[in-house]
């Protein structure tokens, strides 16, 4: 049995943590796409299975670029239209199994999320009105707010996209990203969004970049009864690549569990970075993968995801 087969619907209670309908708290464990619109062929439903069964993956978010990347707001309509069609496997695919699914508007380089508010706007009343009967779909609206985005700004957005997609959807979880390529949960601490109680903030750590001082904050935020949800990490440096900082990492996953915070690695590609799940030769895409096929992150993450399967 799947996690979402078990727990169903998640809701965020009073203490910020995610739980389910009777009130047991759920933590989800998985995997990042890399950018949809550079590796779309493993959005597809032999190689979620291939993970839920094999990697006990129970979450893929699904990284939806909106700038870089011939992302969604730069691209003509037939990209968007495209893009919207490899959510749709992706949702798809992870509903027919049982797996939760996250809608990334991964933002980035445009590193305000204001800067494309209307599009994100109209985005999410798509996805909303299409996936409202979905319990297993989960919204994040913008993965990184960056460089001189203030925590302000942010929720100046989340306040005005949170209300598109409960028009739709009153019981989705929505993930809003914070300042400083989601590390600063303190500033959402601080001044948390009143609009909406069915809300985490995302903090996102690349562990040989991001150690102990953004562990205390994390685990301020955490004590303070924020909702915490990591929707992204990798064991590397925050650039995706160089050595793996394993000691690090499981310091990380230890706080998360400490807390019963959801964490997601980033990135499923065979792109030669450490941060990819695959090896550049791997050129496989579905269920057929063999352990040289896997990089020395997905390997590690293998056996701590085996650790948190239940
Ligand atoms: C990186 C990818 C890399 C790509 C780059 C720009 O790993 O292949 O060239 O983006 O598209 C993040 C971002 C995530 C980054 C990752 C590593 O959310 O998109 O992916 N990272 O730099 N935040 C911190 C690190």
């Amino acid at each position: 049995m799947t996690k979402y087969e078990k727990h169903g619907a998640l809701h965020v209670n009073n203490k910020g943590k995610l739980v389910d309908h009777n009130g047991e708290v759920v933590a989800l464990h998985g995997y990042s796409t890399h950018a949809l619109s550079w590796y779309p062929e493993y959005v597809n439903r032999e190689f979620f299975e291939f993970m839920s069964e094999k990697w006990h993956v129970d979450v893929v978010r699904l990284a939806m670029y909106t700038a870089e990347e011939n992302g969604y707001c730069v691209g003509d309509e037939a990209n968007k239209l495209k893009l919207i069609e490899v959510v749709d496997r992706g949702v798809k695919a992870a509903t027919e199994l049982g797996l939760y699914v996250i809608i990334d508007w991964h933002i980035l380089s445009d590193s305000n999320p204001l800067m494309h508010k209307d599009e994100a706007i109209k985005f999410f009343d798509l996805m909303a009105e299409k996936y409202k009967a979905y319990g297993n779909v989960i919204y994040e609206i913008c993965n990184e707010p960056n460089v001189d985005c203030t925590w302000e700004d942010v929720k100046a957005y989340a306040e005005e996209v949170i209300p598109v997609i409960r028009k739709h959807d009153e019981y989705a979880v929505i993930l809003v990203g914070t300042p400083v390529w989601s590390q600063k949960v303190d500033q959402a601490a601080a001044n948390p969004i009143r609009i909406d109680k069915n809300l985490m903030y995302v903090l996102h750590f690349y562990a040989d970049s991001h150690r102990e001082e953004l562990r205390a904050i994390f685990e301020a935020a955490a004590q303070a009864g924020l909702p915490l949800f990591i929707s992204e990490f990798g064991c590397c440096d925050a650039s995706g690549n160089f050595s793996n900082n394993f000691e690090q990492a499981q310091a990380w996953i230890d706080l998360a569990d400490k807390y019963d915070v959801s964490f997601i690695m980033w990135n499923i590609a065979n792109r030669d970075e450490s941060s990819a799940s695959f090896v550049p030769t791997c050129t496989k895409t579905t269920n057929d993968f063999v352990d040289e096929d896997l990089r020395e992150a997905c390997k590690w993450y293998i056996d701590v995801l085996a650790k948190h399967a239940k």
